[in-house]
C-alpha cells in the first residue's frame, strides 16, 4: 500500500540524494454530484466507545483489611491477571478510598465481562466497576471529527479532547517541508505564506525555480515517467494531508481538526513529481528555521517544530545532518516519519540522523503498523492508519480531488508513517506552546519521551521506541511543581495536602527524569508514590514517609 508513492522515486533512484515520499496509499473518497466531500455513513454510537465495551481500566472498593493491605490486594489483582490473561496493576487511589485497576491492553467486551466477574465473586471486593471512558462535551464541532479515530480512539489514539484544554498550539509555527499548499477552506486560516524551494524548472511545473508562492502544483506522474516500468499515479496533494493533520481548523463546522489547531503551518514546497532533491529538502529545513538561504528573502515567521514526512532508504548524509543540526540549534524540533519500508528506521533518513523525533506509525489498535520502519531508531510511535481492513482505519485527512492540477477540495483516509509524522509535530507544537521559556527541541523530546504510552504488546517484536504519544499526559503538568535544575536530591517529610516543592541550582532540564521512591516510617499509605518516571513532582507521598528524587532513566 504504501509503496505506491515510492514508485515514483524510480526516475532518480540512481541519483544519490533524492528524497522519496513517504506515505501510504491514499482513497480518495468520491465526490458527489455537488462536489461536497464525501464519507462514509457516521459511525454508530457503539463505533464511540460505548460505555462498558472499550475500557483497559476498573474501580475497585476493597473491604477491610484488604483496604489497608496492598499484599491482599496484590492477590486479588493476580487472580484476574490469571482468569484474564493480561497483566493487570494498581494505578493509584481515588479520593473515594477506591483503587483504580489498570489491565495490559485494551480489553474486549467479553474479557471486561471476565475481570468483573473475578473481582466480583472475590471475597476482599466490595465492589468492582468498569472505569468507563466519560467523553467531554466540548468536543470540537467539525462534523467529521468522529471519523478521526487518532484523535479520541482508545489503544491507538493520543487522547486529544483530555490535551485540547491545556494548550492548543498557538503562538507556534509548524513548517512542513513538503509537495506544498492546496487551497482547503479547512486549512487556509492557519497556513503562512511559505516558500517554493524547488530550483529545477522541469521539475517545479510553474515554468519556474525557487518563487515565494507554494502552491503545490501537483505530482501526478505518467507511466514510466519516475522509471522504467514505474506506473501512472494521480497527485497526491501530499503536503495539504500532511498539514491538515497538524492544523486543521477547529469548531468551524466544517470538516476535520488538528492536533494543533491554534498553530499555524510554514508550507515549504521541496518535493514534485517523484520525489525531490535532498539539496530542496535540507534548504527548505533551513530556511524554514530562520537561516539564510541564497536567493530567498529571509522567513520572517521562523518554526519551532518541521515535520519532514518524507525520506529514503540510505545513511543520514552530511547534507541532512548539518540542515538537522542548524535547526535544533535555532530552537525548532525537526520530526521525521520513520519510513515504510517495514524495516529498521535505522535505514530511512533522515529517521536515522541524529536530532530528530522519529515517528513509526501505529494503527487504531495500537499496533504497529505491519509497513511502519521499527527499531532503535524510532523514538516515538504515533497514529498512522492501516488501511488493510477498511479505509476508515487510515487517517482522515484535508486533500484534493484533482488528479492532476488542484480541483475542487475534499477530504479522504490515507496511511503510512508520513500520517505519523505530523501528529507528533502537532503534539510538538502544543508542548512548545505550553513550555513557554523552557520550550527547546531537547526538552520536547524528552517530555514526548517520557510520557509515550509503553505498551509491551504494541511493539512486541519490532520495537518502536518509547511508546505510543499522549496528549494530556505530555500536556498536564503543574509548571510551579518543576524540578529546576538536574539529578536533584530531595528529602524531607511529606504531607499529604500540601505541595512538596524541590529546589536545586543549576539549568531547568527535562532530559534529566527523576523518580520519587518513598521508605515509609508510618504504615499509613494514603496516596503511594508511583512511577510513571517524570521530571515534575506529583506531590503524591506516602504520610509519615521520607521522599527521596533521584535521577530516573
Ligand atoms: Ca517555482
Ligand atoms: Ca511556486
Ligand atoms: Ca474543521
Amino acid at each position: 500500500m504504501f509503496d505506491a508513492l515510492r514508485t515514483r522515486l524510480s526516475a532518480r533512484l540512481l541519483i544519490p540524494g533524492v528524497m522519496a515520499l513517504v506515505c501510504g496509499s491514499v482513497v480518495a473518497l468520491p465526490a458527489a454530484a455537488d462536489d461536497a466531500p464525501v464519507l462514509p455513513p457516521a459511525p454508530s454510537a457503539g463505533q464511540h466507545a460505548s460505555p462498558g465495551v472499550a475500557t483497559d481500566q476498573f474501580i475497585v472498593q476493597f473491604k477491610p483489611p484488604a483496604t489497608a493491605a496492598s499484599g491482599l490486594r496484590k492477590e486479588s489483582y493476580g487472580k484476574v491477571a490469571r482468569n484474564l490473561g493480561v497483566p493487570v496493576g494498581d494505578v493509584r487511589g481515588t479520593s473515594g478510598g477506591a483503587r483504580v485497576l489498570r489491565a495490559g491492553r485494551a480489553l474486549a467486551a467479553a474479557e471486561i465481562e471476565t475481570a468483573l466477574a473475578a473481582l466480583r465473586t472475590d471475597p476482599a471486593v466490595e465492589y468492582a466497576e468498569p472505569d468507563t471512558r466519560m467523553y467531554p462535551t466540548a468536543i470540537p464541532n467539525d462534523p467529521y471529527y468522529r471519523q478521526q479515530w487518532g484523535l479520541w480512539d482508545f489503544s491507538g489514539s493520543m487522547n486529544m479532547p483530555d490535551a485540547w484544554a491545556a494548550n492548543k498550539g498557538a503562538g507556534v509555527v509548524v513548517a512542513v517541508v513538503d509537495t506544498g499548499i492546496t487551497n482547503h477552506p479547512d486549512l487556509n486560516a492557519n497556513v503562512l505564506p511559505g516558500y517554493d524551494m524547488m530550483a529545477d524548472p522541469a521539475d517545479s511545473r510553474d515554468s519556474d525555480g525557487r518563487d515565494a508562492n507554494p502552491r503545490d502544483e501537483g505530482d501526478w506522474t505518467a507511466a514510466g515517467m519516475c522509471g522504467d516500468g514505474a506506473a501512472a499515479s494521480p497527485s497526491s496533494w501530499h503536503g495539504t494531508q500532511v498539514a491538515s493533520i497538524i492544523a486543521a481548523t477547529a469548531n468551524n463546522g466544517t470538516g476535520i481538526t488538528g492536533v494543533a489547531p491554534e498553530a499555524k503551518v510554514l508550507p515549504v514546497r521541496a518535493l514534485g513529481p517523484c520525489g525531490g532533491y535532498l539539496s530542496d529538502v535540507t534548504d527548505g529545513i533551513i530556511w524554514a528555521a530562520g537561516g539564510t538561504v541564497a536567493g530567498a528573502p529571509l522567513n520572517p515567521t521562523p518554526a519551532r517544530v518541521i515535520n519532514l514526512s518524507l525520506g529514503a532508504t540510505q545513511p543520514c548524509s552530511p547534507t541532512f545532518q548539518n540542515a538537522v543540526d542548524f535547526a535544533y540549534n535555532s530552537g525548532a524540533a525537526v520530526v521525521a516519519a520513520a519510513g515504510n519500508e517495514d524495516r529498521p528506521a535505522a535505514d530511512s533518513s533522515p529517521a536515522n540522523c541524529q536530532n530528530v523525533i522519529s515517528v513509526a506509525a501505529v494503527a487504531r489498535t495500537g499496533l504497529l503498523t505491519p509497513y511502519s520502519n521499527y527499531g532503535t531508531a524510532v523514538d516515538v510511535a504515533a497514529p498512522g492508519g492501516d488501511m488493510t481492513n477498511a479505509a476508515s482505519d487510515g487517517i482522515l485527512v484535508a486533500y484534493n480531488q484533482g488528479t492532476q492540477a488542484a480541483a475542487a477540495e475534499g477530504y479522504a483516509y490515507s496511511a503510512g508513517t508520513s500520517m505519523a509524522a505530523p501528529h507528533a509535530s502537532g503534539l510538538a507544537a502544543l508542548l512548545m506552546s505550553r513550555l513557554g521559556d523552557l520550550a527547546t527541541p531537547a526538552n520536547v523530546e524528552a517530555r514526548l519521551k517520557a510520557t509515550a504510552r509503553k505498551y509491551a504488546w504494541a511493539c512486541a517484536t519490532k520495537t518502536c521506541g518509547s511508546g505510543v504519544l499522549d496528549g494530556p499526559a505530555a500536556l498536564n503538568f503543574q509548571t510551579d511543581r518543576e524540578i529546576t535544575g538536574t539529578a536533584p536530591t530531595i528529602a524531607g517529610e511529606a504531607v499529604v495536602g500540601t505541595h512538596l516543592t524541590a529546589t536545586v541550582t543549576g539549568s531547568r532540564s527535562f532530559g534529566n527524569s527523576v523518580s520519587l521512591t518513598s521508605a515509609p516510617t508510618s504504615a499509613v499509605a494514603a496516596a503511594p508514590v508511583v512511577p510513571p518516571y517524570d521530571p515534575w513532582i506529583s506531590g503524591q507521598a506516602i504520610v509519615g514517609g521520607l521522599l527521596t528524587a533521584v535521577p530516573g532513566p
